[in-house]
């Protein structure tokens, strides 16, 4: 095991003094442990001699953490453009949205130029450096250009593309060797490195053993590590905030449907809202009264295929609310901004079902939230598309197609008459599912797995 100290890449940086939210926490919790740097973006947008000064240091205790700026024209190339106009339609499978646009490609290799010069300034020998997610591809190549030879782990939020979609990326050629600078890719699900297994193998690497591949004079590993929560935690929160409902205001008997997602086309919102009228227009019992509560904050709204998403929502809520409304029910109620984590472990505690059904998602942690935050005695169901990564592990679910929406109806229906024993039974297989993979495990399997010195196969 290495003694040197962690370095942690990510786009975004933490701010506070104590952060929030499951992944920055465990992360922060990782680099108390054993000490390190966190390097990351301020989220400011300077002027070029501003962002040309480098890394400034927002905390020293108790571990560093640096910051970059970056200057407009870095923020729409590498931010909005390649990241999330490009890579992002591509890794979900959406190549009738990616935006090719070669000024905005050149504007992402500099950024990650400019980072491997910041992060080659900070490293010192037996370092391990963990980098995340599809801002950073080309990172561990520029640090090798620069001569650091530490160990390099890479950890991919997002799906990885089919390798059907990739002769829709220009830089396709560049990825191998983007990927191969890395020691040890870290990806969701057994999909995705299968995925990523057809492409290398494809693209010239050689499988030299399950995992573990050779590309040129370059030995590395892919393999699978389904991130996951704190679930003692979601369990607090939900119990401290059980009466968070209670600001909902509903009708006795009401049932409650819940929808928690960033406002993203992948997340597949707008099938969800017409499968919840299928559902209201058959159900049958026309007593049963169920309103969908879906908070969807926007993100992106600067990148043009975001623009359609809401304006397509509106239509759908309004055509729903309009048919079924009641002078006291609103079917569907849509709440476009953020809420306090402890509030929203509260409400998914008085859910009677939560709809998670993206069209393509690397994890989805709404899914695993929802379970940790229910009472185990009357718990909730969970309605899961078979394409959230989530749906390796929860397959004791409800498991929905979500592009139909006459399934997914039917599945609301199954999930609001389903009996208690059956809710029990599934409650309790989901919650071992979210306890063997949870937050910690992930930090700790991926960290053991990048440390460990790899020795050579083969020749
Ligand atoms: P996301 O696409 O952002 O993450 P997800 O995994 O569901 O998707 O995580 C969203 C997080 O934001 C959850 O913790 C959720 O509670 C929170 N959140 C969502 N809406 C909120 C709201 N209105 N108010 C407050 N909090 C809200 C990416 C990938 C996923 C992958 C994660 C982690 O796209 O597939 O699971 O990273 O690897």
């Amino acid at each position: 095991m290495s003694e040197g100290r962690l370095i942690v890449v990510s786009n975004r940086i933490p701010t506070e003094a104590a952060p929030s939210g499951g992944l920055v926490v465990a992360l922060h919790d990782a680099l108390k442990e054993r000490g390190g740097v966190w390097i990351g973006n301020s989220g400011k947008r300077v002027a070029p001699e501003e962002a040309a000064k480098g890394l400034t240091r927002i905390a020293a205790d108790p571990y560093e953490r640096y910051s970059f700026d970056l200057t407009e024209e870095e923020h729409d190339g590498f931010y909005l453009g390649y990241a999330n106009a490009t890579l992002w339609p591509l890794f979900h499978h959406r190549t009738d949205l990616l935006e090719v646009d070669p000024d905005q490609a050149r504007v992402y290799r500099e950024v990650n130029e400019r980072v491997a010069g910041l992060i080659a300034e900070v490293v010192r020998p037996g370092d391990v450096i963990w980098v995340h997610d599809y801002h950073f591809l080309p990172l561990a190549e520029a640090l090798r250009r620069r001569g650091v030879a530490n160990r390099v782990g890479y950890f991919l939020h997002i799906p990885f593309p089919n390798p059907s979609d990739m002769p829709a990326l220009p830089e396709r050629k560049l990825m191998p060797g983007w990927l191969s600078s890395f020691d040890l890719i870290g990806l969701q699900t057994k999909r995705d490195v299968s995925n990523a297994l057809d492409f290398l193998r494809d693209n010239g690497a050689e499988i030299l053993l399950r995992g573990r591949l050779k590309l040129d004079d370059r030995q590395f590993e892919v393999a699978s590590f389904p991130i996951g929560i704190d679930v003692d935690g979601f369990i607090e929160a939900a119990e401290k905030n059980a009466d968070a409902g209670e600001h909902l205001r509903l009708s006795p008997g009401e049932r409650l449907v819940l929808g928690v997602d960033r406002l993203d086309y992948s997340k597949g919102l707008p099938q969800r809202f017409a499968a919840f009228g299928e559902y209201l227009s058959h159900r049958p019992d026309p007593q049963v009264r169920a309103t969908l509560l879906q908070i969807a904050p926007p993100s992106r709204e600067n990148v043009e295929a975001y623009k359609d998403i809401r304006q397509e929502l509106e239509t759908i809520t309004g055509r729903v609310n309009g048919e079924m409304a009641e002078l006291d029910w609103t079917p569907i109620r849509y709440i476009r901004r953020n809420i306090e984590r402890d509030v929203l472990a509260g409400l998914y505690r008085r859910g009677d079902a939560c709809l998670v059904t993206p069209l393509a998602d690397g994890m989805n942690l709404v899914a695993k939230e929802f379970v940790a935050a229910q009472d185990g005695a009357d718990p909730g169901v969970l309605i899961l598309s078979h394409f959230a990564g989530a749906a390796e592990q929860m397959d004791a679910a409800l498991m929905v197609n979500p592009y139909d929406p006459g399934e997914t109806a039917k599945a609301i229906d199954q999930a609001l008459s389903m009996p208690l024993h059956e809710r029990q039974a599934r409650h309790l297989s989901l919650m071992q599912s979210i306890r063997e993979t949870d937050i910690d495990w992930w930090t700790r399997t991926y960290l053991a797995a990048l440390q460990k010195p790899i020795a050579p196969v083969g020749n």
